[in-house]
């Protein structure tokens, strides 16, 4: 019988791409997308969409019984930066959106849940260079505290419950489809915008900020490669590390500038870089590449490459349907 699944969260950033994905892998007829609000209209107006308040648990669960789904992706989440602003608001929605989800795995109204962790689960405590799976973690924000609660909510959800929840550790994802909102490593996909729009960026990290980062092509393989693992290859279950490459701004911005000479960055850092301080520079994923093969395919020059050519096309489409 062919998988029934929903997305919470599905018009964000990393939500949009997946649904996308999971539809073409699994048909749209068994693909839901959910979200709080109509933002996203090409996901609203491109498949199955209903309205879902993740912190509601009967929203969640007359959804799922609606359309018998057996999957569940969380991705509704505030993020870092967000989070800081307003963290009790970040604190309800991260943590009472995950225990509506893994009491319905626990009542089996659903088999199986997706639930995405991230870097901001460590500290300044923990080792900063290829930080191991098992180290310190003392997240000094409240989406790294939510995320770092989560995780052992998981991993005993799976252990007392044997409810079947997957997770990774996301690094900075970049993207062109949807924008992120609300993170501290937004500003690697912010400076993209900027240099075709503007031919300058002015970065709120400082120059020699390095941070793991991945293109969103590799972090939707990772997240359907891990979902359909088998069970037993799965022996994390809080959540993997996940890696791919680091890199600083100023990194970032001479990539750029192979591709647009003209291209110019400032930097003007501002709250975001003590939590970018706080976060690792790179990641040891060994457990996910030896557990259920992750590997990761693009680098810094591919990302740009990438990057520039679709949001050229981008705006250059807005720019002739303004017309
Ligand atoms: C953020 O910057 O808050 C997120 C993350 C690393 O989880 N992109």
């Amino acid at each position: 019988m062919k998988s029934k699944i929903l997305i919470i969260g599905a018009c964000g950033q990393i939500g949009s791409e997946l649904t996308f994905k999971l539809r073409e892998l699994h048909g749209d007829e068994n693909v839901i997308a959910s979200d709080i609000s109509y933002s996203n209209l090409d996901i609203v107006n491109s498949g199955i969409f209903e309205i879902v308040d993740a912190q509601n648990y009967a929203s969640v669960k007359v959804c799922v019984e609606k359309h018998k789904i057996d999957t569940v992706y969380l991705m509704a989440a505030i993020l870092s930066a967000t989070g800081e602003k307003y963290p009790m608001k970040a604190w309800d929605l991260n943590m009472e959106s995950l225990f509506h989800v893994l009491n319905l795995a626990r009542a089996k109204f659903i088999k199986k849940v997706f639930w995405p962790s991230s870097i901001a689960v460590f500290g300044t405590t923990t080792p900063k260079e290829y930080t191991p799976q098992y180290t310190t973690m003392e997240p000094t924000t409240v989406y790294g505290i939510t995320k770092q609660v989560g995780e052992r909510w998981c991993e005993y959800y799976h252990n007392k419950y044997g409810v079947d929840v997957r997770s990774l550790r996301y690094p900075g994802i970049i993207s062109w489809k949807t924008l992120p909102g609300g993170g501290t490593t937004d500003y690697a996909v912010e400076i993209y915008h900027k240099a075709i729009t503007d031919g300058i960026y002015d970065s709120f990290l400082a120059e020699d900020t390095e941070l793991p980062m991945m293109f969103m092509d590799d972090a939707i393989k990772a997240t359907v490669d891990i979902m359909k693992a088998k069970k037993d290859t799965i022996k994390i279950r809080s959540s993997y590390n996940l890696a791919a490459i680091s890199f600083t701004p100023k990194e970032v911005a001479e990539s750029i500038k192979k591709q647009l000479p003209d291209f110019k960055i400032t930097y003007n850092p501002d709250y975001r870089q003590e939590i970018a301080n706080s976060w690792p520079q790179s990641i040891n994923d060994s457990y996910a590449r030896q557990d259920w093969k992750w590997k990761h395919q693009f680098n810094l020059e591919d990302i740009t490459k990438e990057m520039l050519l679709q949001l050229d096309k981008k705006y250059k489409a807005a720019l002739n349907n303004s017309k």
